[in-house]
Order: structure tokens, then C-alpha cells, then sequence
């Protein structure tokens, strides 16, 4: 039986020594965020905290899946082939089992009513400009109440209270079955999850289509079922070997002010107003380790996971196109703020790789409004070569190309808002570079464009010759 749990793929990380156990003391409103961010922007760390002030009991975490080596562990598969595999994995779907809770972790403590008190939850202050503490780890699973149908979504809240945070709705899945509720003057039900199985994150992060269930995603990931429990006060089902779990509801008949929030794109969302969430029962393990997930600047593990969704989302977009591209990687760079995605690929005809990057700006994603091609000889990972490839092989007369008033991410604070429309509505400018070579028209020129790398580069070692 794989295990399904969160700690499990943290010893797993500590094994592999991506991970750092801070064991000084450690306060989550002034310095956590700061030692995060740093341990992985400097070191490429991840982050276990078992000291923390005020929070007594709790652990937490952060920068656990910034990057695939840390995904690769997270899923068992190899780094390499990180993006077929999932893929392949992906094409099926496994339903979810139901357990009892007392094969429950996350039912070992139980807390109702005014028992509740998430503010022992050691939530961060993440960025300075920030409007409070906040969970941005949450996974809300919420039920369709026509079809039944579950859906899970991640979704920042701003800590208001004991029992209250807000709860921010892009127009997308979770938000057209809040409509459904509101629309009948209900609040809508909801469980948020906190500390899962990396496969769980994955699919609650992962854009498909309305009425998929995110948990059979997840399933696939797993090879498995996803071990689910009914939780103690809504009629939904929760991962049962989940850290932490807040059962409550989305309230229709009120909004308060909310943020700012440093954003994935790594600028701030403006204050606004935020639905609010309210908290009836709050289900945990009895020595929980929280998940704080850091959104802002980059690199971050809200970019590292929504990344490697619009990779996989773009890999499948472009399956189709003509009939197949010779696509050797797909990378969406987190420094980028998810707006950038590239292409490293062997364009077979002059003109192909336009089709390609036209098709990476119209995928499942709204983020990426610009997109790069690179020939199979840049490593599509690597700043450096793609800037070489933009300088060296882009007459930007004839390479760059934009598409004016297109639809872009909610959050790209460059692009207009729609008039008329809240802020998450814009209407920006995708634009792309084609920086591959001039294709095989003009095959007896592609040394012109070639790398002048150093005399016998792949035969000589450098440890064979260091001091
Ligand atoms: C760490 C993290 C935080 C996120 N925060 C939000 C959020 O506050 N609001 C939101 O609408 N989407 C947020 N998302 C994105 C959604 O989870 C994602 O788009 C998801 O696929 C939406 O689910 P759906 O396809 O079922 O609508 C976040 C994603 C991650 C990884
Ligand atoms: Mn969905």
C-alpha cells in the first residue's frame, strides 16, 4: 500500500538532502518567510521548522516543491522524464476509496465549534507588503449541488479571525459552483485540506476540464485511490492522511476587505474584496506539520507547482499540432512568473516553430503570454543559452510577434483590466520569439548559427585537471 501521506515525502526529501530541519527558534509573523526563501533561492533548499514561537505542538514547512527534482521525489519518477511520465500517468483515472476515521489521521484531534482557533496555526507573513497572515495551501474541495460532482482548488485566505478567512475566487471552477449555491441564496459547503500527498497538491494546482474530479487526478498520479475520509460536519470526503482539515462554508451574503497578497507572478495583488470562509470544525493529526506555502516573489513552490501543470498542459496542447512536433522539452520558468513558457524543439520546416509557440499562448492555461522557441541544442532550462538565442538567432523584425488584446492571467498587474469588469478580468499582449535557427531552406547556412563552443568541449573533463 503506498503510503499516501505528507511527512512521509518530507523524510523522503530530508533523505535525499533536499531538505533543511531548522531546529532555532523560528517566529512565522516576523522571519520564517525570509529563511524559506532564502534556504531554496540560495541553497536549493527545502525547509522543515520544528521551533516555532507561539505555536507550540505545530511544525511547518516550506519550498518543498519549487523545482522537479523535488516534484521527481515527490512522485517517484525520474527528473529527466518527469513530463512523460506524468503525462502517461495522467490519461487514466482511479476513483477514490473511502476509510473509517479511525483510519484517519487527520481525525486523531477534533475541534467544533467555538473549539476552533486557527490562529494557533503557524500561517506566515509572507511578503512585506502583505495584508495579514495567511494559508495559501488550502485545498477546497467543494461538491456541484446539481451532479454531485467534487472539485478541488487552491485558494489563499487571509487569516480574519478564530473562525474566519477570506477566500479568493478566480472566475474558474470553484467560483462557477459558488455562482450555483449563491444563486440559490445558499453558502456554499467546503473542507480545506492542508498537507497532502504531493500527488494531491498536483491535482488540486492542475487545470482540466469542469466535472473532472481532481482526486481521481490524483489517483492516477498515485497508482492508486486516493484514501478518503467523510468529515465530521459537511457531507464531503477528505484525504485521510492529510495534516490538517477545516470544515466549513463559502458565505454568500458576505464579502470583507482582503490583501495585499504577493502574487505568483511575484507582484502584489491590490487589497480588494474577499469572499469569506467560515470554520466550523477543524479535524487534525495530533503532532500536525503545516504546509506554508510561499506565494510572492519567485522562486517559490506556487510557481515550482503551477508549473509543472503548464508544462504538462502545453505538452498535450501541442501533441496535435501538425500532426506532431519533434518537442524535446517544454519549461515554463518560474522566474518568469508563470508568464513565460518555452520550447526547445527541432523545427522539421521553416515556419514551424510559429505554429507551435501560437499554440502554447491558446492552451488550458491563461498564463503564459509569452513564448520562446529554442533549437534542440539549448538547454531549455538554462536563462543564459535562451538570452544567447534571443541575441543569435532572432532578426526580431520577422521572430517577435504580438497579438494584441488577448486574454491573459487574472493577475498580470501590467495588463489592463477590462473595463467594467473586477480586476481579475485583463486583456494584455502574447507575444512570441522565434529563436530558433533558419530551418533546413537553409541547411548549408546552419553553421552561421551554430555555438562556437571550446575545442574538444564533450571529451574534456574538468576534474581531471583541477588543482
Ligand atoms: C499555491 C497556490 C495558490 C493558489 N491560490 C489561488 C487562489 O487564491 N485563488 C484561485 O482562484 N486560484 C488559486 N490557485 C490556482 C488554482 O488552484 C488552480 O488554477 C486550479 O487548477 C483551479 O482549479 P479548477 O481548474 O478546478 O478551477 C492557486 C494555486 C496554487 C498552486
Ligand atoms: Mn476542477
Amino acid at each position: 500500500m503506498p503510503d499516501q501521506s505528507y511527512r512521509t515525502f518530507l523524510k523522503n526529501l530530508e533523505q535525499q538532502g533536499e531538505l533543511i530541519n531548522f531546529t532555532k527558534e523560528v517566529d512565522p509573523a516576523e522571519n520564517m518567510s525570509a529563511i524559506e526563501w532564502k534556504a531554496y533561492n540560495e541553497l536549493g533548499k527545502a525547509s522543515l521548522f520544528s521551533n516555532l514561537k507561539g505555536h507550540e505542538g505545530w511544525q511547518a514547512t516550506s519550498q518543498i516543491l519549487a523545482d522537479r527534482k523535488k516534484w521527481a521525489i515527490g512522485l517517484g519518477v525520474s527528473e529527466d522524464t518527469i513530463l512523460d511520465e506524468m503525462s502517461e500517468r495522467l490519461r487514466q483515472s482511479i476513483k477514490t476509496v473511502e476509510v473509517d476515521s479511525d483510519a484517519a489521521p487527520v481525525q486523531e484531534v477534533v475541534f467544533e465549534g467555538d473549539d476552533v482557533n486557527i490562529l494557533d496555526v503557524p500561517a506566515m507573513m509572507t511578503s512585506e507588503e502583505d495584508g495579514g497572515r495567511y494559508f495559501a495551501s488550502g485545498m477546497a474541495i467543494v461538491k456541484d449541488p446539481e451532479t454531485g460532482i467534487r472539485n478541488m482548488s487552491v485558494h489563499r485566505q487571509m487569516i480574519l479571525n478564530e473562525r474566519e478567512t477570506g477566500f479568493i475566487m478566480v472566475p474558474r471552477q470553484a467560483k462557477r459552483i459558488y455562482d450555483m449555491y449563491a444563486a440559490q441564496g445558499k453558502s456554499m459547503p467546503v473542507a480545506m485540506v492542508y498537507g497532502a500527498h504531493p500527488a494531491i497538491f498536483y491535482g488540486s494546482g492542475f487545470t482540466t476540464t469542469y466535472g473532472k474530479d481532481e482526486l481521481e487526478i490524483a489517483g492516477s498520479l498515485l497508482g492508486e485511490g486516493v484514501r478518503m475520509v467523510k468529515c465530521k460536519t459537511v457531507d464531503i470526503e477528505v484525504p485521510a492522511e492529510a495534516e490538517m482539515v477545516l470544515e466549513g462554508e463559502i458565505l454568500f451574503d458576505r464579502q470583507v476587505p482582503e490583501g495585499p497578497f504577493g502574487e505568483i507572478p511575484g507582484t502584489y495583488a491590490e487589497a480588494t474584496e474577499s469572499h469569506v470562509f467560515r470554520v466550523n470544525c477543524m479535524t487534525r493529526r495530533k503532532d500536525p506539520i503545516f504546509y506554508a506555502v510561499h506565494c510572492g516573489y519567485p522562486t517559490t513552490d506556487t510557481q515550482g507547482t503551477m508549473a509543472l501543470g503548464i508544462e504538462i498542459a502545453t505538452k498535450e496542447q501541442l501533441r496535435n499540432v501538425e500532426g506532431g512536433l519533434d518537442l524535446l522539452d517544454v519549461r515554463c520558468h518560474a522566474s518568469a512568473g508563470m508568464m513565460m513558457v518555452v520550447l526547445k524543439m527541432r523545427p522539421r520546416v521553416e515556419g514551424q516553430a510559429k505554429t507551435a509557440l501560437m499554440a502554447a499562448l491558446s492552451g488550458a492555461y491563461l498564463h503564459p503570454k509569452l513564448a520562446i522557441a529554442v533549437d534542440d541544442d539549448i538547454d531549455a532550462n538554462d536563462l543564459r543559452q535562451i538570452m544567447w538565442s534571443m541575441t543569435t538567432r532572432v532578426h526580431a523584425e520577422r521572430d517577435v510577434i504580438m497579438i494584441p488584446n488577448t486574454r491573459v492571467f487574472a493577475l498580470d498587474n501590467i495588463s489592463p483590466v477590462v473595463p467594467g469588469q473586477n480586476s481579475f478580468h485583463r486583456i494584455g499582449t502574447k507575444w512570441m520569439i522565434d529563436a530558433t535557427k533558419p530551418a533546413v531552406t537553409q541547411a548549408d547556412e546552419r553553421a552561421r548559427f551554430a555555438r562556437a563552443m571550446p575545442r574538444n568541449y564533450d571529451s574534456v573533463d574538468l576534474e581531471d585537471f583541477l588543482p
